[in-house]
């Protein structure tokens, strides 16, 4: 029998097979769904069930409350070692190079508005720029702004930084850390899968070293963030084994705030030819991610990559976070042909957006407390 849930009815009535019925009630029940059943979901699921039970999983957690955070982003340079086939934003894709003083960084901290709680940094791997660089950078801005969330580096920036240093991911990120780091976010996961790794990011680190940095960090008290880039060459077998690592880490750690699935966006790089995935998917793969990670607290849309519409639709799809207030210092997606060629939203346009679709919108500080 299926348990009484608001949904209980919706779920009884669903014209089903037996194996969806068996997946409804055990997440109807609370209990964890298998990698081969959420690849029947993703194989088979039609989207009205995906968002119904998906709802129902965000519900549970969090009612109808949709976060936002009052961030800016700050992106040190577009110069990169590294040559991800999907990328349309290092240098050696746009022909243009640039790269951030450490002044001119610290200037962007002095700009921001006085309310804001959180930078997030992150860049291309510069050869150049080094563990000390990086934390002078974080040691200043506390200075500055000794109430501010330092999110930064993702974890192949982390990867190279410490091995120019000559210094174990343990050690780089205590050094971090004691200089102000104070979360990493979900940047370079990809997909973890060697093989589709090997075609589409073969110069940088593997999954499973971005894995260790992340598990490390949750062990030293740093938190993180988990993405997925998805909708390009990938099966979703490979999404769900990317799921399945970040779903047992979470078990080991309990350190990731929220996951961020990244839709590929195909503008001005070497998969242009893939084209990109419709809103359909988009929903389908917001919904899984829900229902799969039932040890994540919480699941982002990011709007810059979706656009404002997207992201109020995936709040019916398992999303509860909207990410921030940023400003058009993030070039990643617009590079890439996001739809939103100016990602700029300041917090009454964010909230606005959140409340036209029928959710409350829920102010955060970057561990999720509500402000
Ligand atoms: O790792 C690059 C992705 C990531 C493309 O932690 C692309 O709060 C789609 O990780 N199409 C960096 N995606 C951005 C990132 C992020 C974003 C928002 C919030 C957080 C967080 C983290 O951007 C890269 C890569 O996966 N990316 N190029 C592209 N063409
Ligand atoms: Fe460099 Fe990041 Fe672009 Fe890869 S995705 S080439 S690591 S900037």
């Amino acid at each position: 029998m299926m348990t009484d849930t608001p949904y209980s009815f919706l779920l009884q009535n669903i014209k089903t097979e037996p194996a969806f019925r068996e997946i409804a009630e055990k997440v109807t029940a609370g209990t964890r769904i298998s990698s081969e059943e959420g690849l029947y979901l993703f194989e088979h699921a039609g989207l009205g069930l995906l968002g119904t039970l998906a709802t129902l999983v965000k519900e549970r957690l969090h009612g109808k409350k949709a976060f936002y955070i009052r961030n800016f982003h700050i992106e040190p340079t577009n110069i990169c070692i590294y040559h991800c086939k999907f990328c349309s934003y290092a240098h050696n894709k746009t022909g243009e190079t640039w790269e951030m003083s450490l002044d001119e960084m610290l200037e962007t901290v002095k700009k921001a508005p006085g309310d804001m709680r959180e930078v997030h940094i992150t860049g291309g791997v510069h050869p150049t720029f080094d563990l000390e660089f990086f934390s002078t950078l974080l040691q200043e801005i506390k200075k500055l702004r000794p109430g501010l969330h330092l999110k930064a580096y993702s974890a192949i920036e982390l990867d190279y930084m410490f091995e120019e240093a000559g210094v174990s991911i343990e050690e780089g990120l205590k050094i971090l850390k004691n200089h102000g780091l104070d979360s990493i976010p979900g940047g370079g996961a990809e997909i973890f899968d060697p093989e589709i790794r090997a075609q589409i990011c073969d110069d940088k680190a593997f999954g499973r070293k971005w894995l260790e940095i992340h598990e490390t960090a949750h062990n030293l008290g740093i938190g993180s963030n988990a993405t997925m880039l998805y909708g390009h060459i990938e099966k979703y077998s490979h999404r769900i084994d990317h799921l399945e690592k970040l779903r047992s880490l979470q078990d080991r750690t309990a350190g990731f705030n929220t996951f961020i699935p990244l839709k590929f966006k195909s503008a001005n790089n070497e998969m242009s030819y893939l084209g990109e995935v419709n809103a359909v998917e988009d929903m389908r793969n917001y919904a899984v991610s829900r229902i799969f990670l039932d040890n994540f607290p919480h699941i982002k849309a990011y709007w810059p990559m979706i656009g404002k519409q997207m992201s109020q639709l995936a709040l019916s799809f398992g999303v509860d976070d909207l990410d921030g207030t940023i400003n058009d210092t993030t070039q990643i997606y617009s590079l890439a042909g996001a739809d939103d060629k100016n990602p700029v939203i300041n917090t009454k346009g964010l909230i606005k957006l959140i409340e036209d679709a029928g959710y409350l919108a829920v102010e955060r500080d970057s561990w999720y407390n509500e402000i």
